[in-house]
């Protein structure tokens, strides 16, 4: 034990299965902006077979769970049987809305996050889950990021939003308001749900990447679901370490593009002189959306 862990100290590359690849967290491959080259040559057979199982596990689960826009853009990622190629995506992206995918080493500072978004750049970590953490992974990896986030990027409204958000990331930091920007983006981009005629539907990448919180967001009893308004979203608190206790729901990409556009200055203003809420609490008189019938 000893020796392999002098072995494995500082930042030397530690074997794993077949390969040799960084350790997690090597910021030192990184440029000033946080990018780095996608290191494909680091995914071994055994890492395109997790990718391949965890793409095949969630697709099959997204009719009557997502959002449409979403399935439609899914194919975009291209051959779900390999970890794909950053470039490859981005040239279609381009096209589509002038997004790029960019490589990253996993968790970015806020500021240059939000920088990279602002410029409709989407920041994906380049590196897997191992296979024992198949089924929940604290970090975003690449499957989190590219099959959660980048299919909706394909959508001209959300990817507006994406880009307003991050210039407002960027404002929100000279303001100090990072804790309340920062529940939007969970809020909407990471567990959104959206009202359609035929039901709730997933559009946030948390949920969309994940085996069990997908059916749980649209069908469970116990989360409560109450409708998208911005400022009862920034008071609300939540949960890092388990399923949500409560969702916001959206009627629209163009609603939520809309609801976000203003000046959040006084916004900010008006939340902090609010009560803070602790997650799952329903304020009197809200309109609760019921779950999808099973
Ligand atoms: N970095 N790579 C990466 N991915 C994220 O989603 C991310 C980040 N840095 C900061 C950040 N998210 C958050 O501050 C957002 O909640 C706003
Ligand atoms: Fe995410």
């Amino acid at each position: 034990m000893k020796g392999a862990k002098a072995v494995n100290a500082g930042v030397a590359p530690v074997t794993y299965g077949e390969g040799t690849r960084p350790p997690r967290g090597d910021y030192a491959r990184a440029r000033a902006d946080y990018t780095c080259e996608q290191d494909y040559a680091q995914y071994t057979a055994a890492d395109h077979d997790t990718y391949r199982r965890l793409y095949a596990r969630q697709v099959q689960q997204l009719p009557g769970k997502a959002c449409d826009e979403f399935i439609a853009a899914v194919a975009q990622l291209g051959a779900p049987e390999r970890i794909p190629h950053f470039d490859d995506i981005s040239e279609r992206l381009m096209q589509a809305t002038g997004w790029q995918v960019v490589s990253v080493p996993g968790l970015i500072p806020e500021e240059a996050f939000f920088a990279l978004l602002a410029s409709r750049k989407f920041p994906v970590t380049d590196w897997l889950r191992r296979p024992e953490e198949f089924d929940y992974i604290v970090e975003p990896d690449v499957f989190h990021d590219l099959f959660g986030h980048v299919p909706l990027l394909f959508n001209p409204v959300f990817a507006d939003y994406m880009q307003a958000y991050g210039a407002g990331g960027l404002k929100a930091s000279r303001l100090d308001a990072c804790e309340l920007l920062a529940r939007l983006y969970w809020y909407t981009v990471e567990f959104g749900l959206i009202a359609t005629p035929q039901g709730l539907r997933a559009y946030g990448a948390g949920i969309l990447s994940s085996a069990g919180e997908l059916t749980y967001s649209v069908t469970s009893n116990e989360p409560e679901r109450v409708a998208f308004d911005l400022r009862r979203l920034m008071r609300s608190k939540y949960k890092i370490d388990s399923y949500q206790a409560n969702y916001f729901v959206i009627d629209s990409f163009d609603q939520l593009f809309e609801a976000t556009a203003p000046d959040f200055t006084p916004i900010y203003r008006e939340v902090r002189a609010l009560p803070t809420m602790e997650a799952g609490l329903v304020l009197p008189g809200e309109r609760r959306f019921s779950p999808n019938a099973v």
